[in-house]
């Protein structure tokens, strides 16, 4: 009987093994968080925007339904001393509507790394590396300012394939892929882990998001409603 891996779990076995190969482990962590891990430890102030009802799905005991992965590094940093490389790849909600772009839930993979002299060409280099072993080919990375509570400074990442054999829909375009940046000092001191001695870099990406791109899949929704008419396209995985 022919088996089917659901491109989701491909995508995230893929993923892992990218980065085992860089030196990286996985870590997980719990779904169901407390404010402090999933918010306040990780430099969100008491009244951002995204603590609201409206974003976040909040359980009657004050506990929180992880909207990233993030809480898993704070974890993980509290148990273990640098130098750190791990990536976290997870399901994560969001309290909003679903559309072609939008899911209640979905999956993440967050990076981090920590060291005495970790910087952001390492970030860039690293993910580099992923983008081109992930979509095959060359590839070249762009980072334009932005902003997240827990990096300084923080980063938009985009790609740009430049392969012959790149996917036609994303050869020689620049693609907003993912955000990260520099570890904020108070979120390393949150963690246990003393910002004057290490610094680290930190990325977080949607997995659905680099399916679609990878396969040419246009609504996200595709990935989470059971029909095996999705799953039986990717026979292939091992
Ligand atoms: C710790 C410190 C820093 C993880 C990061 C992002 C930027 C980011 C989004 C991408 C699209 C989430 O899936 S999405 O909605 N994520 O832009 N994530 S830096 O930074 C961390 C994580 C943990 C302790």
């Amino acid at each position: 009987m022919e088996q089917y891996i659901h491109p989701l779990t491909g995508a995230m076995r893929e993923i892992v093994s990218i980065f085992d190969a860089m030196g990286f482990s996985v870590a997980d962590g719990p779904e169901r968080e407390t404010d402090w891990y999933n918010f306040t430890a990780l430099n969100f102030p008491k009244d951002h925007p995204a603590r609201d009802m409206q974003d976040t799905l909040w359980v009657k005991d004050g506990s929180v339904m992880r909207t990233h992965t993030s809480p898993v590094q704070i974890r993980y940093m509290e148990t273990h001393a640098p130098p750190i490389r791990i990536i976290v790849p997870g399901k994560v909600y969001r309290n909003e509507p679903t559309d072609m772009t939008h899911e209640a839930q979905f999956y993440q993979f967050e990076g981090l790394a920590v060291g005495p002299d970790i910087t952001l060409a390492h970030l860039k280099g690293t993910l580099a590396q992923f983008f081109s072993a992930f979509f095959g080919g060359s590839v070249e990375v762009r980072l334009r300012p932005s902003f997240f509570p827990f990096t300084e400074p923080s980063v938009e990442v985009d790609m740009r394939l430049t392969g012959a054999d790149a996917p036609a829909k994303l050869k020689d375009k620049w693609i907003e892929v993912m955000g990260a940046g520099m570890v904020h000092p108070k979120v390393l001191s949150n963690a246990g882990i003393d910002p004057k001695r290490n610094q680290g870099f930190a990325f977080g990406g949607g997995i659905e998001r680099l399916c679609m791109l990878k396969w040419g899949i246009d609504d996200v929704r595709l990935f989470h409603t059971g029909d095996l008419r999705l799953v039986q396209q990717f026979s292939t995985a091992k």
